[in-house]
């Protein structure tokens, strides 16, 4: 019988959200039911392009705009090979941000739009399943103050939050919202639920494109 493919399954999110410590409890989940299953993040701040990205966002660096969300897309395109090969084997892959995070950090800044923003992940593996981990700002806050990082800032997070709801009307991407104002358990069973449903339906569907 020939090996099912695994699943795509992405975690979105504002900063603060959740969404490192949801990928690590979906990921140990997984692995505990018997689902071969591998965790990944966006950045990769490990690869050469990944240190230029990091760099930039400790504020050790200026990039201009355009080259650093060109950056980021080259960041993610450098991972198809491996993405590709890990899920025909049957590997599902949970993977800390995306393409949507790409889109939102990007046109959250003046001067550009969703098309331009959206162009370099053309043609990107399509996750089976994008779970947006919503909370609001306020409730954000509740968690203590942001890190030192470049986009850790209220007010442009509030603007990546609206980007995040504009890509999210998107009907040809997989969205689920979940609530992030939830216990760290309860996010995670509404998690597992969506997860375990797309690793079914990844099996007997071909892996499409961004
Ligand atoms: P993290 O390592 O998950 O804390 O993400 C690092 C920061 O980079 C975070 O503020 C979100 C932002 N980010 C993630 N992906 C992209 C992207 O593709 N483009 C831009 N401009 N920012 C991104
Ligand atoms: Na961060
Ligand atoms: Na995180």
């Amino acid at each position: 019988m020939a090996c099912k493919r695994g699943a795509l399954i992405v975690l979105e999110g504002v900063d603060r959200a959740g969404k490192t410590t949801q990928c690590k409890k979906l990921f140990e989940a997984l692995q505990r039911s018997g689902k071969p299953a591998e965790m990944m993040r966006f950045p990769d701040r490990t690869t050469t392009i990944g240190k230029l990205i990091s760099a930039y966002l400790e504020n050790k660096s200026d990039l201009e705009d355009h080259t650093v969300h060109l950056l980021f897309s080259a960041n993610r395109w450098e991972m198809v090979p491996l993405m590709k090969k890990k899920l025909e084997q049957g590997t599902t892959l949970v993977v800390d941000r995306y393409a949507f995070s790409g889109v939102a950090f990007t046109s959250a800044k003046p001067g550009f739009c969703l098309d331009w923003c959206k162009s370099p992940d053309v043609g990107l593996p399509q996750p089976d399943l994008v779970m947006f981990l919503q909370l609001s700002p306020s409730e954000a806050a509740l968690r203590g103050q942001f890190g030192e990082e470049r986009y850790e800032k209220s007010d442009f997070q509030r603007a990546v939050q609206n980007k995040f709801q504009q890509l999210m009307k998107d009907r040809s991407v997989h969205w689920q919202v979940i609530d992030a104002s939830q216990s760290v358990e309860d996010v995670h069973k509404d998690i597992m639920t969506h997860s375990l449903n797309a690793i079914n339906c990844a099996q007997n569907q071909a892996l499409a494109e961004l």
